[in-house]
């Protein structure tokens, strides 16, 4: 039967929750538990979204007045962020631990005999400081596999980044984007808040080869270590942009779409660097590698660590593969 074609629709109707599972029905032995994860971190990245555009009218920007394991100040949407997390996560079958930036330890909800089979780790909103400000912060995410022989909590989770089956952020910006990678290539989801559904705009992600814009706090530079200082003297004489928002999802995200080199060196203040391994730089790594880029922490691929301790942080230098050589040469 002629079906008259009426071309009268022309909405963008492939969600997260249909990509997901068309990527899930490419593995026949699937059995749906990572999707359901992927599922829960989106209504939790959706009900985040709402709290923080509702932050300032909700009298929840201030501090909570506790302070985190890191000793930093935790604030009102650093906790909300947390719990909305913890529960959208927390009653999803498969998941064994939940790691959280703003919790001291692991959260062990099922053993893998009870079908713990994935553990989340999470930074629920980073760059929460910048929220007074309207800058753009965002909940960054990895997905590992839990060692059924490992009963430690922190153990299960101290996985190099090679093993994440799963990564991504959700960036509370300008609009509400979500970048994931489930091991085969960066896909991009933005929110349309009127159907409440993130939807695919870009797939296969690919980072540009180069890009002469690097993003760092020169205001550390005279204690970075001499071969980032060279960096920077040779991007200040070869007309180099800088671009540094001092949010960590905003700034790789920039660097993802546009190019170019992030990067947070050691400094006086963090001689292993600021950014955390396991709920930071791991995910971010694994992002921009499937993109196509590179990521270092020192002179190791960040994704070869072997992580110690969970809250464990580690100098981060990510990007552009051809930018993130020429910075290595300095280094
Ligand atoms: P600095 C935000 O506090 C954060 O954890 C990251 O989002 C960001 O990249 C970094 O710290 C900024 O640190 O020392 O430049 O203010």
């Amino acid at each position: 039967m002629n079906r008259p074609d009426h071309d009268l629709v022309h909405d963008n109707l492939t969600s997260l929750q249909a990509h997901v599972l068309s990527e899930e029905a490419r593995y026949p032995g699937a059995q749906g538990d990572l999707s359901w994860i992927l599922s829960a971190i989106s209504l939790a990245g959706k009900t985040i979204a709402n709290k923080v555009r509702r932050a300032r009218l909700d009298g929840v920007l201030g501090a909570h007045g506790t302070e985190n394991v890191q000793g930093e100040q935790q604030l009102k949407m650093d906790v909300i962020a947390n719990e909305i997390i913890m529960r959208c996560l927390g009653d999803r079958a498969s998941v064994a631990v939940l790691a959280s930036e703003e919790d001291e330890e692991p959260r062990i909800l099922r053993r893998s005999g009870e079908g713990g089979k994935y553990c989340v780790l999470f930074d629920p909103l980073d760059g929460s400081s910048n929220l007074d400000s309207c800058v753009g912060v965002g909940t960054i995410f990895s997905v590992t596999v839990n060692d059924p022989e490992e009963p430690d909590g922190e153990k299960t989770v101290c996985q190099p980044g090679s093993k994440q089956v799963a990564a991504g952020y959700i960036l509370y910006g300008s609009s509400t984007i979500m970048c994931l990678t489930t091991g085969d290539g960066v896909d991009m989801f933005e929110l349309d808040q009127a159907i409440g559904s993130f939807l695919r705009v870009k797939t296969k992600l690919r980072i540009p080869e180069k890009g002469e814009t690097y993003s760092i706090n020169e205001a550390n530079a005279e204690t970075f270590p001499e071969g980032y200082q060279k960096y920077l003297r040779f991007a200040h004489s070869s007309g180099y942009t800088s671009r540094y928002i001092g949010s960590m999802v905003s700034d790789v995200h920039r660097t993802l779409i546009r190019g170019g080199v992030f990067i947070y060196p050691p400094t006086a203040k963090n001689p292993d660097g600021k950014l955390r391994l396991l709920y930071e730089a791991n995910p971010m790594a694994m992002l921009i590698e499937q993109a196509g880029g590179l990521s270092y922490s020192g002179d190791q691929p960040t994704m070869q660590i072997q992580p110690e301790r969970l809250h464990q942080r580690v100098p981060v230098l990510l990007g552009s593969p051809v930018e993130v050589a020429r910075v290595r040469e300095f280094l």
